[in-house]
């Protein structure tokens, strides 16, 4: 049975928790990270040189970095309605994925830590935050999810991020598109047991 390894408050590895709900996969919980530790055990680092979770382990295969695990577990459990086997499907997705993950989630995890410690620049960063956001709105005026209609392994990987947006405690722009998209997020059950709770 596939090991994961991770804790339900680490959005990346809720992200893993929520795909396997979504695709009903029995699998092996073993808590590790933050208040549990463990990923800076020699035997842990032998799987993950970063010391980070979630890892997946599934027969010989370890999979590690939250997007590559959300991929792996789509292919190779056949989930094609949520990651496509044609090229051209795949990559629709994997833009989508790979933006969230360099110009969406980053940005808002730097200025969520710099409103944390107080610090300097919060205006600017605020700024590049809503800017993020606002081009995700505009997409999602043309369709129902991130990568087209269909929901798919890219509104996986940015759900973390869409829910922190609605609890960033900044002025916000009301994103008309986006709230109608975080409503369809929030109504799927998976969402709402593994997103809503994952703070770090
Ligand atoms: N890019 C990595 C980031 C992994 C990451 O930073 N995980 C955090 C939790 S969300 C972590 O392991 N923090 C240390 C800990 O939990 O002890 C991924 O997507 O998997």
């Amino acid at each position: 049975m596939m090991k994961v390894y991770g804790r339900s408050d680490s959005s990346n590895s809720a992200k893993v928790y929520w795909l396997l709900d979504e695709i009903g996969m029995e699998y092996e919980r073993i808590d590790c990270g933050g208040r549990f530790g463990g990923n800076d055990e020699p035997a842990y680092l032998a799987m993950n040189p970063h010391g980070k979770v979630p890892t997946v382990v599934d027969g010989d295969l370890v999979v590690w970095e939250s997007n590559a695990v959300l991929r792996y577990i789509a292919s190779q459990y056949r989930a094609v309605e949520l990651w496509p086997d044609t090229p051209s499907g795949r990559a629709t997705v994997d833009k989508w994925m790979d933006w969230s993950a360099t110009a969406l989630a980053p940005p808002l995890t730097r200025l969520r830590k710099t409103m944390k410690a107080d610090g300097d620049g919060i205006d600017a960063m605020t700024a590049t935050v809503i800017g993020a956001f606002t081009q995700l709105d505009a997409k999602l005026g043309l369709t129902q999810h991130m990568a087209g209609n269909a929901f798919t392994i890219a509104d996986i990987a940015a759900g973390p991020a869409v829910h922190r947006w609605f609890l960033l405690p900044v002025d916000k722009p009301d994103l008309t598109n986006l709230n109608a998209y975080y409503e369809r997020l929030r109504a799927r059950p998976a969402f709402a047991s593994r997103i809503v709770g994952a703070v770090s």
